[in-house]
């Protein structure tokens, strides 16, 4: 895959809200928030899209939701609950091409997205 925003963020080469870090994840803010908490779950490992990921990546897509559902338990956002997302190419609305998770939460969320 080419190198993206997300890759930028993950070397440190431009700034983000980071608020949690491990082995294999990196979550910050994103830049254009859809609900008072809206988190990007990121493998540090460059898969384009879900598309592209395969058996070997079972491990990585359980720790993005794992981190993800640890983080909104942390904020109080699992009680009242919370949704993630994962869009995928142009129809799922997929912007930036590095697999990401996003978390959001802190108001009641709607269905069907749009
Ligand atoms: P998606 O449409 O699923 O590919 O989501 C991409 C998200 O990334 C979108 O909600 C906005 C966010 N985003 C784009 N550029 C940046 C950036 O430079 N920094 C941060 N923190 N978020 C970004």
């Amino acid at each position: 895959m080419g190198d993206t925003i997300f890759g930028k963020i993950i070397r440190r080469e431009i700034p983000a809200d980071i608020v949690y870090e491990d082995e294999d994840v990196l979550a910050f803010r994103d830049l254009n928030p859809q609900a008072p908490v809206h988190v990007l779950f990121v493998p540090k490992k460059p898969l384009a899209t879900l598309d592209e990921a395969g058996a070997e990546d079972a491990e990585l897509l359980g720790k993005l939701l794992l981190a993800a559902a640890a983080y909104a338990r942390r904020e109080g956002l699992a009680g009242p609950g919370y949704r993630t997302v994962i869009n995928c190419n142009e129809h799922g609305g997929q912007t930036v091409f590095h697999l990401h998770v996003h978390l959001l939460g802190g108001r009641r969320m709607h269905w069907p997205p749009g």
